[in-house]
């Protein structure tokens, strides 16, 4: 495996926006004035009853319904229609339409009769229109895009949604006969660097060129290699006869001598210009421009990575292409923005995952210097059947054509975790077969791979049952195995981690290994000061990716690290607190950095760094009756090994960081507390500041002074920033002079060994789900030994035993939660010795999973303070949260 690969690339692809793309062919963006429907339509017909929306491309139809409290989302047929008027100079020419991405199968239709049409909704597809468009006059497209299932299409099962739409831009290219073939959607030219070295990089262009003029004259295909300044460095001819059809020219070009060389720290591009002349007039007839990156590499199964001869850990994130509020239609800075957060990060590897993206994914990666692997969207399991494995062979095809010539790109990957959830579990000889079927495919997909690309790998990720994978033949596949590993998380411990890893390399010493995936679930409202494992806080992924990053860090076998995810995204089967949401983002689904991302900065970027946690709102009871601070954690990420903290200008102590963090004991008051930290290395220094807003809550509630508010998450260990920046923090059990429940325990869904308490259920009518999510069941009372006063009090409710089973994550594996009929309680709330709910059923007056909170006033009198009881009818009483606010007279 120790193979050196040589290389160049090149190629933005084909085409670019609103941009005439070269002499001969003109490119105009297509994405304005589209019509949609979800109606039925028949192209050609009048349809003037079909009810048509106004839509702008990228566009679709699943932004709002994914996130809904209904499961699923509109998977079905849909209609995208647009007039247009072709000008007269296109008379002649070739009419292209190109789509950048259409989930999941497309037919379309120009002036009523059928043009083409394409499968798969990740690859870009060119649909020929010449033959059905009229210049002068008002042609019509009518596009059908339909995202439903299919068992013919990967990916058939996976923990993101399948947003249906036209949701990347389209392309009108109006091209000369005789021009760059668009075969596959790609630009026609495929660069490699068969040799490259310090001293002398060899270019290989092959360039497929389509003439369907019927023109005399000869032609000439002219490449030439251009540095970044536009002086060409490289230059070769080759002819072309008259009446040559479908031409493929391979040209070895003149070597160039000491390359400036592509790397992550030194991003060089040159150009490749191709272009199509009249060898007599010199007219340049079609014109092509790919990027070209001077660069080799090898992977090696005991030292890992190496870039131009150099080692280099390659540590990165895999990222998914959807956004809050717009789904996968996202504008293309988007795409480049994401790849920009990645290199800020200080990572130097982006795993395209699950499926090819946007164009301009890839040329950030070139331009920025991320290495990247890119892979067909094979998740969780395959069809044993003919179409399915054509579809599979397609989309591999296309994603290395259009993809060829990005100097980002090294791996080609196929499937992912494609043994997740074995078909034929109650059938061990079917099963066999099924494995066979999955391995016959790998084998396929890996060698057309490599036929097609033999200068790049191949990669499988696989989930951590290694036994399956090794048994059913599939680690012996591709040139690279990937590991998605969650020791810590779905089950096991974060120790298991590197126990996986050494015992993987043992087995398999000649095999390079990468982490394709790991990862821990951080809502970014939920915090702790002591994690564990599923309570979703972003102390707890804090802690994981610290243990992961250096377990991958000691051993040099491990050649990659690529943390899950670089963004939380859209997986609308998902519940838990953030519903509809994978929430192992290192940033939010909206792009703002969690801690983890602060973490992985100080661990990564050269320059000074230093950072201290976002965890900037709190609350929580004083230290003691007699203080009025309370000592919580604070995280501080740097990459200067001393750090000293001062708080309201008083100094705390110098420590010394430990993989790019300290963690101080601070004692916080309430209101705004002041905190500075210093970083230095003895030559720099740096600092960061930030305001931590603190709500102390005194020991003794006769001590609540203004307008006080109390927010308590009954059964939690965790503390909760709703949207209106109200802090909850877990409820204790009651004492004398304070607040508290009366008995009863933390409820813990039944049969769920990965969740310390609460419910991962998905609550509904609300987005404050991690409110309604824990709860004290059992419980005689709640108090408040409040002074006299009046007071605002809310209980909130949730019935968390529910009768309809919650969607089964394929992910969870270690889980065998039970899913119990929802309990049939019934029991009374007394407020100060008045019922203010009688007989209350929450299953039955508001359904289970509801988000049901009632609010009531009380007068506070004689030193008796709040109490308020709960008495049983039948099964236990419950309580999810409580909320107290003292209402100021004046
Ligand atoms: C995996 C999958 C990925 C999931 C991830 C998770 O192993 O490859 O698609 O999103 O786990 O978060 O569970």
């Amino acid at each position: 495996m120790n193979k050196k690969l040589a290389f160049a690339f090149l190629l933005v692809p084909l085409l670019l926006l609103n941009m005439a793309y070269g002499q001969g062919r003109q490119v105009t963006n297509f994405n304005n004035k589209w019509q949609f429907t979800k109606g039925s339509y028949q192209p050609g017909i009048d349809d003037s009853k079909v009810k048509w929306q106004a839509v702008t491309l990228p566009h679709t139809w699943n932004k709002n319904d994914v996130m809904d409290d209904a499961p699923g989302y509109y998977r079905a047929a849909c209609w995208y229609r647009k007039n247009f008027t072709l000008t007269n100079g296109s008379k002649g020419k070739k009419i292209y339409i190109y789509f950048n991405g259409a989930n999941q199968q497309t037919e379309v239709y120009i002036n009523g009769a059928k043009a083409g049409s394409h499968t798969g909704g990740y690859t870009r597809f060119c649909i020929d229109v010449t033959p059905y468009v009229k210049p002068g006059i008002l042609n019509i497209i009518a596009v059908k895009v339909d995202n439903s299932f299919n068992e013919d299409i990967a990916p058939l099962t996976a923990d993101f949604t399948f947003f249906g739409g036209i949701y990347r831009n389209v392309d009108l290219v109006v091209a000369p006969q005789t021009h760059f073939s668009v075969d596959n959607a790609a630009n026609g030219v495929f660069i490699t660097t068969s040799q490259v070295s310090e001293g002398q990089a060899v270019v290989v262009v092959k360039s497929n060129i389509v003439n369907e003029s019927s023109a005399t004259g000869d032609l000439q295909l002219l490449t030439t290699v251009i540095d970044k300044a536009g002086k060409t460095v490289s230059r070769l001819t080759a002819d072309m006869k008259t009446g040559d059809r479908d031409v493929l020219l391979g040209q070895v070009m003149p070597a160039i001598n000491q390359p400036h060389l592509w790397s992550p720290d030194d991003p060089y591009l040159y150009r490749v210009i191709s272009k199509i002349i009249n060898k007599i007039t010199g007219r340049v007839i079609d014109e092509v421009s790919n990027p070209l990156g001077m660069r080799w590499y090898n992977f090696d199964a005991e030292k890992g990575f190496y870039l131009n001869g150099r080692p280099l850990k390659l540590i990165g994130a895999s990222r998914h292409q959807d956004f809050k509020g717009i789904g996968n239609a996202l504008p293309d800075s988007y795409h480049t923005r994401d790849v920009k957060l990645l290199k800020q990060m200080g990572g130097n590897f982006l795993r395209v995952a699950h499926y090819p993206q946007d164009r301009k994914v890839l040329e950030a990666c070139d331009s920025l210097g991320i290495l990247a692997s890119v892979e067909i969207p094979v998740v969780n399991a395959i069809t044993e059947t003919a179409g399915f494995t054509e579809n599979c062979k397609q989309m591999l095809t296309e994603m290395i054509r259009q993809n060829y010539n990005h100097p980002s790109i090294i791996i080609w990957a196929y499937m992912n975790e494609v043994l997740l959830r074995p078909k034929f579990g109650n059938d061990k000889p079917r099963q066999q077969q099924y494995f066979g079927h999955v391995r016959d495919l790998a084998a396929q997909l890996d060698s057309m791979a490599r036929r097609e690309d033999a200068a790049r790998y191949t990669m499988i990720a696989c989930h951590g049952d290694y036994n399956r994978y090794k048994q059913a033949g599939i680690i012996d596949v591709p040139m690279l195995i990937g590991w998605n590993l969650y020791q810590g998380w779905y089950g096991g411990q974060t120790a298991d981690f590197a126990k996986f890893l050494d015992k993987f390399h043992q087995n398999y010493p000649k095999l390079p290994m990468l982490i394709t995936e790991y990862g821990a679930d951080a809502d970014d409202r939920i915090r702790a000061t002591q994690p564990q494992r599923f309570d979703k806080s972003v102390d707890y992924a804090v802690d994981f990716h610290q243990i992961y990053l250096n377990a991958i860090n000691q051993r040099p076998f491990v050649a990659a690290g690529i943390l899950w995810n670089l963004a939380d995204f859209s997986s609308e089967e998902r519940a838990e607190t953030t519903p509809h949401i994978n929430s192992k983002g290192i940033l939010t689904q909206d792009r703002k950095p969690k801690d983890v991302y602060y973490f992985y900065q100080a661990n990564l970027v050269k320059q000074p760094y230093l950072k201290i946690s976002d965890w900037n709102h709190r609350a929580g009871l004083a230290d003691s009756v007699n203080t009025s601070t309370l000592t919580q954690p604070l995280m501080v990420f740097t990459n200067m090994p001393d750090v000293t903290l001062t708080l309201n200008g008083i100094n705390m102590s110098t420590q010394k960081a430990k993989k790019g963090m300290v963690t101080w004991q601070v004692p916080f008051r309430s209101g705004n507390n002041i905190l500075k930290a210093s970083g230095t290395n003895g030559e720099k220094s740096i600092t960061n500041q930030s305001v931590v807003n603190m709500t102390v809550i005194p020991g003794s509630l006769n001590l609540l002074k203004g307008s006080v508010e109390i927010n308590l998450l009954l059964g939690a260990n965790r503390y909760y920033t709703d949207a209106d920046a109200n802090v909850w923090i877990p409820a204790k059990a009651y004492q004398k002079g304070s607040f508290g429940y009366l008995e009863g325990n933390a409820y813990k869904m039944p049969g769920n060994n990965r969740q310390g308490y609460g419910s991962d259920r998905d609550i509904l009518k609300t987005t404050d789900d991690p409110i309604y999510q824990t709860q004290q069941e059992g419980l005689s009372g709640f108090r408040f030994d409040v002074p006299d006063g009046s007071y605002k009090i809310t209980l909130c409710f949730a019935e968390l035993t529910a009768d309809k089973p919650g969607v089964e994550l394929a992910y969870n594996l270690s889980n065998s939660e039970q899913r119990t009929g929802a309990q049939d309680r019934v029991f009374d709330v007394l407020l100060n010795a008045k019922t203010v709910l009688p007989n209350l059923n929450l299953a039955k007056q508001y359904g289970a999973l509801m988000a049901v909170s009632k609010s009531f006033t009380v007068t506070v009198k004689n030193g008796n303070g709040i109490k308020i009881s709960f008495k049983a009818q039948k099964g236990q009483p419950v309580l999810n949260a409580i909320r107290l606010k003292r209402i100021m007279t004046r």
